[in-house]
Parts: C-alpha cells; sequence; structure tokens
C-alpha cells in the first residue's frame, strides 16, 4: 500500500471544466459515460500524462476529440487509467466504463441499498464509478442524465436542478439533472428507486421560496416530521448567524438503510442513513432527535462550509469537518440548552479524542500523511476540530468570529483552500495574530496545563502560575508550546464572581472592563511553556474558577484543593465549571478507590461526595437535565486513559460500587425524582421535556442498580407504562443491569414489540452489546447468529460489534475471549466492507495501555489479522499503526 504525504501535494496538471455524466442503470450492469472538457492545469499548457483514478471499473471505450483512442495510447492498472500524451491546449475526452453496483457491499461509489441506487463518493469513492481526477481540487460543473426502467426506478436524483425529463422505449425514462455550482467529485451523487417524499418549503432571506423534499420508503414518511422541522430550523438559524442563504430552488434528503457513515453533503441531494433522519416518539429518543437536529443542521451547514468552499486535498479535511461540527454544535447549543451541550460534547472528546491521542493513532487534526484517507475521519479531525475552531470564537468574540467568517467566503467562495487560509481570514478580519496557534493543526498530542495560584493580601494580587507540556506521539517526540486562551473568573467567599479590573503579564498592565462596565471573566492568552498572570485589585483570597466552559481542549491540572472544588460545585456562575468541579472529585474518588480496589481494601464512599451530589439532586433552581449530567460518573474509559496501566476490572467494580452506594445513599431523594418527573403530557422534542426525562431516567438507572424487588418493581412498572422510546428503553436498560430472569424476560418482550422496526433491534442488540454482565463474549456471540443481524449493514455493525468494543470489562476480558471474538469478526467483515472492518479493528489500537497479559493477548489477535490474505488497505494500516 502507497503512503501519501501532506508535503507532496501538487497542483493538479489538467482541469476539468464540465463534466457530463450519462447512467444507464442496470439490474445486473451499469453503463457510465463521463464527457469531460479538459484543460491545461498550468499557464505553460502541460504534455505531462493525465493520471485518471479507477477502481473496479471495466474499460469500455476512451475517446478524445470524439476520436477513439488506440490502446497503446494509454495504460490501464486496477487502480489507474493513463493517457500517455494528452493533446496541448483545451480537449473533450468521453470515456465508457460498466460497474457492477449489485455486487458492491463496500457502500462507497454506487452501490444497492434495498434495491435502490445509491452513491457514496467521499472521500476517494467516485473512481468507482469511472475513470478520474478523484481530488477535490479539481472542481468542475456537472451535469447528469439518468436512464434507468420506470417501474423498478420511478425516482431519479442527482445533484442541482431538474431540467428535463420524459419516458423512453421499453419502460424507460430519464432524467437531466444540471448543477450550476462548480464542485469537486466527491460531492457528486446519484439516487433511483422506488422512494416516496414529504415536501415543505423554505422561503430564504431573500424572499426565494426553495422547495425541501424528504425521501424514503413510503411507509417511512410520517417518521421524517423532525427532519422537516430541523431542516428549516438549520436553514433560518444560518441566515440569523452567519448570513448564509440557501443557494438553489431544490434541497433533496434521501434515506438509505445502509450507509457506512451518518450523512453526507452532497450538493442539494444529501444522503442520511436512516437512523439520523426517521423518528416517532414511540420508537426513537430524545438521543435519536437530537442527533437528527444535529446531523441534519450539520450536513446543511456544509453547503457553504465544504461545498461552496472546500478543501484543497484530504490533509485539510478539519478545515470543513472541524468548522462544520463547530457550527452544528453551536446549532443544537442555540435551540436546546448551552450548558448540557458543552457537557455533553467535552465527555466525547474526553471518552474518545484524548484516548486515540495518547496512544498510536496519535495525529494532528490535519495527519501528514495517510494510507486510506476513509482512516482519517476521526474525532481528531472532527472534534477536536471543532475545538479549535471554538477557540478562534473565544479569542475574537462572536462578532470578530462572524466578521472572519464573512472575510473567508468573501475571499474562498468557489475555492479549494487550506487550514491556513481559514486562520488568515480570521486574523486579517480581526488585526490579530495568534502566536503559535497554527500548532493547534500541525501537534498531535493533548497539551497538559498546570495552574498554580498565590494571593498576597498586602498587595491584594492574585498570581496564576499557568505551565504547559505537549506529550511526545508516534513521530513527534518534541513539542513547541501552543497557544491556549484561558477563560478565568475570581469566585469570592459568599460565591458571587469578582470583578476583574487589571492583569499584569508579558511585562505589561492591562485594564479589563467592557466599555466601562465590569467585566467578570476574562480571557488569558498562554502561549509560552511558562506564564505568570497577576490579577490586582483582589479584596480577597478568590477561588479561580479556571478555564470557564472548558475554553481549550487541554488537561487542566490545578492546585485547588477539595473544598475549593466542592465550593465550586456548590457556587461557580459558569455553569460548565459546577460540573468540572463535580467530575474532578469524583474523579480523585475513583482513582483512590481503585487504589483501594488493587490492595484489596474494604471499598468506602466519603460523605462529602454524597452529600455535595445530594444537594445537586435537591436543587429546584438548576437545570434537570444539567442536574442529570451532574450526578452522573465520568465514564470508564476517561479513567482508564488517566491510569498509568488501565485495569478495565477495577475501574468497573469502582464506578459499580460508587454507583450502588450512592443509590443506597440517596434513595429517597432518587425515588422522589423518578415520581415527581413523570408526565401524562403527549411526547414533545423541547428542552423541559427533555430534560425532566434525562433527570427521571438517570436517577432510575441508579435505582435499578440496586437490585432490591421494589426498585425491579417500579422498573418493571416504568417499562410498561412507559409511551414513549425515551422512557420504555431508559427502563428496559435498567432493568438488564442485573443478570437473571427479569432481564431475560424484557428483553424478550422488547424484542417482540420491536422486531418489525430495524432501528429500534438495533437499539436492542446496543443494549446488549454493552453491557457488563459477566459472560457477556458469549451472549454477543450469539447475537451475531441472530436472524435480525445482517454484518452488510454498518448500523446493526456499530451497534453490536461496536457497542460491544466500547464496553471495558467484556471486550478486555482477561481470558482474551473479547479480543478473539473481535479478531474474527473483522476479518469476515473485511471481506465485506472494509471501511466498517477498519472502524472495529482500531478498538484493539490502545492495546499497550493493558497489562502484560492482555498486551500479548491482543497484540496476537492483531498479528493474526495484518498476516491474513487479501487483507483490505483500510484494516492493513490501522493493524501496522497499532502495532508499531
Ligand atoms: N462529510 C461526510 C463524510 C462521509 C464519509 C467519509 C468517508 C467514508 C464515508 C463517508 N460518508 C460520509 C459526512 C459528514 O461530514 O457528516
Ligand atoms: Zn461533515
Amino acid at each position: 500500500p502507497k503512503e501519501i504525504f501532506l508535503k507532496d501535494y501538487k497542483k493538479p496538471d489538467y482541469l476539468f471544466d464540465t463534466v457530463d455524466l450519462e447512467f444507464q442503470l442496470g439490474d445486473e450492469k451499469t453503463m457510465v459515460t463521463s464527457k469531460i472538457a479538459v484543460s491545461p492545469g498550468n499557464e505553460a499548457g502541460t504534455s505531462s500524462p493525465l493520471a485518471l483514478h479507477g477502481c473496479d471499473l471495466k474499460l469500455l471505450s476512451i475517446k478524445i476529440n470524439g476520436t477513439e483512442l488506440k490502446s497503446d495510447k494509454y495504460t490501464v492498472d486496477p487502480r489507474h487509467l493513463t493517457i500517455l500524451t494528452p493533446p496541448a491546449g483545451v480537449f473533450n475526452m468521453e470515456i465508457v466504463t460498466e460497474i457492477y453496483p449489485q455486487l458492491n457491499t463496500s457502500l462507497e461509489g454506487l452501490y444497492r441499498s434495498t434495491g435502490n441506487f445509491c452513491t457514496q463518493c467521499e472521500a476517494e469513492g467516485f473512481r468507482k464509478i469511472t475513470y478520474f481526477q478523484d481530488r477535490p481540487d479539481v472542481m468542475a460543473k456537472y451535469t447528469c442524465r439518468i436512464e434507468g426502467d420506470k417501474t423498478l426506478y420511478p425516482v431519479l436524483l442527482s445533484n442541482g436542478n431538474l431540467i428535463e425529463q420524459g419516458d423512453l422505449e421499453g419502460g424507460k425514462h430519464y432524467a437531466l439533472w444540471e448543477d450550476p455550482f462548480k464542485k469537486p467529485c466527491y460531492l457528486f451523487a446519484l439516487v433511483a428507486g422506488q422512494l416516496e417524499c414529504r415536501e415543505d418549503s423554505f422561503v430564504t432571506c431573500s424572499g426565494r421560496k426553495v422547495t425541501l423534499r424528504i425521501w424514503t420508503p413510503a411507509q417511512d414518511l410520517p417518521k421524517t416530521s423532525h427532519a422537516m422541522y430541523s431542516l428549516k430550523e438549520a436553514m433560518k438559524w444560518d441566515e440569523e448567524v452567519f448570513g448564509l442563504e440557501y443557494d438553489l430552488d431544490l434541497f433533496n434528503i434521501v434515506v438509505v438503510p445502509d450507509f457506512n457513515m451518518g450523512a453526507m453533503e452532497n450538493k442539494s441531494l444529501n444522503v442520511f442513513q436512516s437512523r439520523l433522519v426517521l423518528a416517532s416518539p414511540e420508537a426513537a429518543t430524545d438521543g435519536d432527535y437530537a442527533a437528527i437536529l444535529g446531523v441534519i443542521g450539520h450536513e446543511y451547514f456544509h453547503n457553504w462550509t465544504g461545498n461552496r468552499v472546500t478543501c484543497r486535498d484530504w490533509f485539510q479535511l478539519t478545515l470543513k469537518e472541524g468548522l462544520t461540527v463547530f457550527r452544528d454544535q453551536e446549532f443544537s447549543s442555540d435551540l436546546g440548552c448551552r450548558t448540557v451541550k458543552r457537557i455533553a460534547d467535552v465527555s466525547k472528546l474526553r471518552s474518545y479524542q484524548f484516548p486515540q491521542d495518547a496512544g498510536p493513532m496519535a495525529h494532528p487534526i490535519r495527519p501528514l500523511s495517510y494510507i486510506k484517507m476513509d482512516n482519517f475521519y476521526t474525532g481528531q479531525l472532527l472534534f477536536l476540530g471543532a475545538e479549535v475552531v471554538r477557540m478562534y470564537k473565544t479569542m475574537f468574540g462572536a462578532s470578530g468570529f462572524r466578521k472572519g467568517m464573512d472575510l473567508y467566503f468573501q475571499r474562498h467562495d468557489g475555492q479549494a483552500v487550506t487550514c491556513e487560509d481559514f486562520y488568515a481570514a480570521m486574523c486579517d478580519a480581526n488585526n490579530a495574530h495568534l502566536p503559535n496557534f497554527l500548532q493547534w493543526y500541525s501537534q498531535a498530542g493533548t497539551p497538559t496545563v498546570k495552574v498554580t495560584s498565590s494571593y498576597d493580601e498586602g498587595s491584594q494580587a492574585f498570581s496564576l502560575k499557568l505551565s504547559q507540556e505537549v506529550p511526545p506521539t508516534p513521530g513527534q517526540p518534541m513539542k513547541e508550546p501552543m497557544f491556549i486562551p484561558v477563560a478565568v473568573g475570581l469566585v469570592d467567599s459568599t460565591g458571587k464572581d469578582m470583578p476583574l479590573t487589571s492583569i499584569y503579564s508579558d511585562g505589561r498592565v492591562q485594564t479589563l472592563s467592557n466599555d466601562g462596565h465590569p467585566i467578570f471573566t476574562t480571557v488569558l492568552q498562554f502561549k509560552k511553556n511558562e506564564e505568570e498572570f497577576i490579577f490586582n485589585n483582589v479584596p480577597e483570597r478568590p477561588v479561580p474558577s479556571l478555564l470557564r466552559g472548558y475554553s481549550a481542549p487541554i488537561r487542566l491540572d490545578s492546585d485547588l484543593t477539595e473544598s475549593d472544588l466542592y465550593f465550586l460545585l456548590a457556587n461557580d456562575s459558569d455553569e460548565f465549571n459546577r460540573w468540572e468541579a463535580g467530575q474532578i472529585l469524583a474523579r480523585k474518588l475513583m482513582f483512590s478507590l481503585v487504589a483501594d480496589f488493587q490492595q484489596q481494601k474494604t471499598l468506602a464512599l466519603n460523605t462529602k461526595f454524597v452529600d455535595g451530589l445530594r444537594a445537586i439532586l435537591r436543587s429546584t433552581s438548576l437545570d434537570k437535565e444539567f442536574i442529570a449530567k451532574a450526578i452522573t460518573l465520568p465514564g470508564q474509559g476517561e479513567i482508564m486513559d488517566m491510569m498509568s496501566i488501565a485495569d478495565p476490572d477495577a475501574v468497573h467494580a469502582v464506578r459499580t460500587f460508587i454507583k450502588k452506594e450512592l443509590a443506597f445513599q440517596l434513595k429517597d431523594d432518587l425515588l422522589a425524582a423518578v415520581t415527581s418527573n413523570r408526565s401524562s403530557e403527549a411526547y414533545a422534542f423541547n428542552h423541559d421535556s427533555v430534560a425532566r426525562r434525562a433527570l427521571k431516567n438517570t436517577c432510575l438507572a441508579y435505582l435499578a442498580s440496586l437490585n432490591e424487588p421494589d426498585v425491579t418493581e417500579l422498573a418493571l412498572n416504568e417499562y410498561k407504562c412507559a409511551t414513549n422510546m425515551t422512557e420504555q428503553f431508559a427502563a428496559l436498560a435498567a432493568l438488564s443491569q442485573n443478570p437473571g430472569q427479569v432481564r431475560e424476560d424484557a428483553l424478550l418482550d422488547f424484542y417482540n414489540k420491536w422486531q418489525q422496526d430495524y432501528l429500534v433491534v438495533s437499539k436492542w442488540f446496543a443494549l446488549q452489546a454493552t453491557s457488563d454482565i459477566p459472560g457477556n463474549v458469549a451472549n454477543v456471540q450469539k447475537l451475531l447468529a441472530h436472524p435480525a443481524f445482517d454484518m452488510r449493514n454498518p448500523n446493526k455493525v456499530y451497534s453490536l460489534i461496536g457497542g460491544f468494543c466500547g464496553s471495558p470489562v467484556s471486550f478486555h476480558a482477561k481470558d482474551g475471549s473479547g479480543y478473539k471474538f473481535l479478531g474474527e469478526v473483522v476479518l469476515q467483515l473485511d471481506k465485506i466492507n472494509p471501511q466498517v472492518a477498519s472502524r472495529m479493528v482500531s478498538a484493539f489500537s490502545r492495546w499497550r495501555r493493558y497489562d502484560e497479559t492482555r498486551q500479548a493477548l491482543a497484540k496476537a489477535q492483531l498479528e493474526m489479522i495484518i498476516s491474513a490474505n487479501g487483507l483490505s488497505e483500510n484494516v492493513y494500516e490501522i493493524a501496522l499503526k497499532s502495532l508499531a
């Protein structure tokens, strides 16, 4: 396999100005004709060979300027078609290929999903449709003519506007689509099949009416109303917040059950996997509703950040993904509760991105090389990338950030650009320079920031000394300091924020005020290895509230004492930091209990911690969803990530112990929260209802962990009386924590109820896969053979196999049975769908973090995988890097 390097980027020698595609769809084979107007890519013209990418294609013919090209004028290998001496200047090229979508289980290129045709071209799937310069900096205007059987494929869709359609002989029909915007081929899409649509419209800020259509199989149409609502809200939000208006008169969304990722932002023809569009109160949870809102927003927002301005090359992926994830996070925050959304996003970062950034797959948000680009759609590029974008907003404020965005579009609309172009637009629009900020794009590893504080009563000065360290990562032993914005407030002894008047750093005093009004939070610009910031006019020793709102994606190591943390948990005006204080306390507690467990000491819970959580639980002023988050312990993954040798058994035992002990000690409060948060009102997806259900469900889970008859009865009752999936599934999850007949009966009852709905069945798989009941490897193995499971459907694979890998106790079973299970599944899956297989194999990547026995068992599986015959490049790259 060939490794591709950022440093080798070269502009294309040839440009494609227009691309006219013709598809003759057939059951057995599909013929693709591509007519391209080619021009030289550099001013001097070019006579170099024109290399086109291609994969799994049968070449039928090539014509240059209308004349068939003789076979000695080109070469073909399994990955390329090379025209040896193209004409000088502008010329036309016509290539005819044959493809076999019904055999394509990789779900990239053109494939069939439940009989319908569908495409997925990002990152490099277009080369499975026709020979092409498959790279994002080749942007062209496209037309697409689709021809197929009218009964089998009544709906024929592609990008842009429908400019012609009609019937043909032999029961066929055709449609001709034209996209007026230049685009890279990864945004091309075609869908054909038996679909119906929900239609609505949106009037843009300039008064244009846009037709909106969501296409699904007829029986699912009633489940598309929330997706349509989400789309209209997203369109409105982008106009209001960024002044960005939709640019065509039609916007289509298509739902397919078989899809490798969540969704795809093809120009005016977004494709979504079913889970992220279809929802009804009975069959979808609040989490599903929230995910639909976020992902519909995400794909829509790509129309500007990704489609109108795209990436020069795939190394710049975070330019569109980090920015668009940031935009969807902000959209969800504005429509829901900002603090709760921030907590959810930061928890995800800590549980998934930080561990990855500390392992063999660590890479900067702009990677330096790849073998398969699909392997780099990682949390780093997406979620860490979003944090990097968020830091610009933290530095420049909402209006400065907007100015930067405006300048970015003004400069680059219609172009394929780089992360530096985004940085330059942000800085230029704000007349700013952010020293060391670009390091965020090139250095891997999570920085640790240490903070020590001191107070001098005589001079009324409060000092914060900051130092930073970025750990070594593969290929990057030494690191430069990063630009880290640290948002800080000072809390007085009554729990109030102190006004901040002036600060001394870098030899200068800076007066702090906002147009004469006092300010309570300031952002320290920390950009060296060590720096001291001194707050003046501080009348008493404050408790500092550090990194408010999680202003930078770092690990913070401060000298706050336990009593400072309990104080912040009770008082901080920054709600995020209230939650954070509780999490730090919980982490400290878990670490000390893990040590006790490892030394076989009796475990005991500190009463201050119980009292702190009781006070939160009893609060009538705090948001209910916030309370639910604040009483939830850090995940097992997050704790293991912070241990020198990850010990899944100890972490699991301790987390289970704390959960049960809290349930025991807070039983009355938890019961009160469950009963007082029942509601007989019809399901609504609004913040108050979601928050009420979140609190009730979290408390029920605590109670059920006690496994006592009264709480089991309560959970069974909640299960039976639930009128929506959020409460029904939460009750099922609560019951299934404890092995035994009640669990088995509830799981069977649920399956019998929902077996016709494959999305609900996927949840049922995930619930069992993530369970930490003893002997769960065998259960999951059995579920692989369940009639509802299908290895060709990514959603089911992510639920069952992905879910299993995310459950530390079962996957890391000491006898290696979890590793063996995954090793075998990966090889099976790789033959069907390499992208999905490589996502599964990455569960092995952190094998060095465990004890020697586990290391040997996991390594053996990786070695078995890498030596298998016919392994895909996708899986090979992950296995190779994991073993390095
Ligand atoms: N931009 C989209 C990425 C995507 C993708 C990448 C690799 C393989 C399959 C894929 N499907 C979609 C999705 C997004 O940004 O939401
Ligand atoms: Zn995206």
